[in-house]
């Protein structure tokens, strides 16, 4: 038997991105959290509180790599967990990332290749880790953040854009 997470919110992204992170500092979860690829190997699961009382379940999900889709890695055995999810939040790390475009671009591919329904949920982006850059590369990186999708750049570690995500979040969830 196999136990499929339920969450409203499904964090994907490459190991190390700081998925767990942010689920420890927006919910009660103590995730493992460590400089290393896949720390994370089993899902955690937090509750998020939201403003007037109202909360969701975010799902912290290990890492996905390029060729998951097949079977590389970890593989799908990471990817299935994310079905259930009604919004998916894609994370980028800000230092180390090539290009935001392309990093998100090659999660989505994996993602689609392994269930194109994936493609049907509200797909988000956070840039993280936002606190290594000044705002000169900020604004540079702003310029080519990929198209139709909303994007936001945060810090888990100095708490900045978290509450403006929060609002996208809940905004991408909709209303029940
Ligand atoms: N500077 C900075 N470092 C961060 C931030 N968020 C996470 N990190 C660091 O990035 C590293 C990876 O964080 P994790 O949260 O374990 O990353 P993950 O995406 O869960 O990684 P996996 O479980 O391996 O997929 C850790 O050393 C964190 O301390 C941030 O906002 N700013
Ligand atoms: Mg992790």
């Amino acid at each position: 038997m196999e136990l499929k997470v339920l969450a409203d919110v499904g964090l994907v992204g490459f190991p190390n991105a700081g998925k767990s992170t942010l689920l420890s500092v927006l919910s009660a979860a103590k995730p493992e959290i460590a400089d290393y690829p896949f720390t994370t190997l089993v899902p955690n699961l937090g509750i998020v509180s939201y403003r007037g009382g109202k909360s969701f379940v975010m799902a912290d999900i290990p890492g996905i790599i390029e060729g998951a889709s097949k079977g590389k890695g970890l593989g799908y055995r990471f990817l299935r967990h994310i079905e259930r999810n009604s919004v998916l939040l894609f994370m980028v790390p800000a230092d180390t990332t090539r290009s935001i475009k392309e990093e998100y671009e090659i999660l989505k591919k994996e993602l689609q290749e392994y269930n194109p329904e994936l493609m049907q949920k509200p797909h988000l982006l956070a840039v993280t880790k936002a606190d290594m850059l000044d705002e000169e590369l900020v604004a540079e990186m702003k310029k080519e953040l990929p198209e139709h999708i909303p994007s936001i750049f945060i810090s888990s570690v100095a708490q900045k854009g978290l509450t403006e995500l929060k609002d996208m979040l809940w905004k991408a969830i909709g209303p029940e």
